[in-house]
């Protein structure tokens, strides 16, 4: 009796895990939106068919991590936000807005993520070395390496968000 209430219990948790990975995977987990000529909802299923990168760096527990996700200028030229030689005049005050499920936000200009103007690679990682990134810090996690302190790389990120800096 007590073996098979705990067979039960068993088959009930793998059940539970399994479905809540299948929605996460079809599921939109990202808005892109704002000043862009496509918004766009992305499942973690639409993140992994676009083209994948992996980023190796230390924390700052020394630990070394390799990231794997998406670059995030990739998803913002998808969502038609402006990139290179549009990165100009009027376009060099835009900004990108990261918005996390707990409320933190970050922010960058769009010059600082773009190729043309800097080497630095934000990604937008699912998955930390090998595996998925645990649920406290999930589904998705910026990173940018080479940045002296890790308060911009935030974790269980949302939302994308452009947006034009102005004084008003
Ligand atoms: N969503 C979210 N991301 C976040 C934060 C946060 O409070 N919320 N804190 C930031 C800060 S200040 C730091 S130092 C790192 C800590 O990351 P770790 O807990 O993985 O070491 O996460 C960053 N990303
Ligand atoms: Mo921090």
């Amino acid at each position: 009796m007590v073996k098979l209430t705990y067979i039960r219990c068993v088959l009930l948790f793998i059940v539970t895990s399994l479905s809540s990975w299948s929605y996460a995977q079809q599921h939109e987990v990202l808005t892109v939106n704002g000043e862009v000529n496509k918004p766009l909802s992305l499942s973690l299923d639409d993140l992994r068919k676009m083209p994948l990168e992996e980023i190796q760096w230390t924390d700052r527990d020394q630990q070394q991590k390799i990231n794997k996700g998406v670059s995030v200028s990739a998803i913002l030229a998808l969502a038609g936000a402006p990139t290179g030689s549009s990165l100009r005049g009027e376009n060099i005050r835009k900004f990108l807005l990261v918005s996390c499920a707990d409320g933190y936000e970050v922010v960058f200009s769009l010059a600082e993520l773009d190729d043309s103007f800097s080497d630095k690679k934000a990604i937008l990682a699912f998955e930390e070395n090998g595996r998925e990134l645990p649920l406290a810090k999930g589904p998705l996690r910026l990173v940018i390496p080479g940045e002296k302190k890790p308060a911009r790389s935030c974790f269980q990120v949302t939302q994308l968000h452009i947006g034009t800096a102005s004084i008003d």
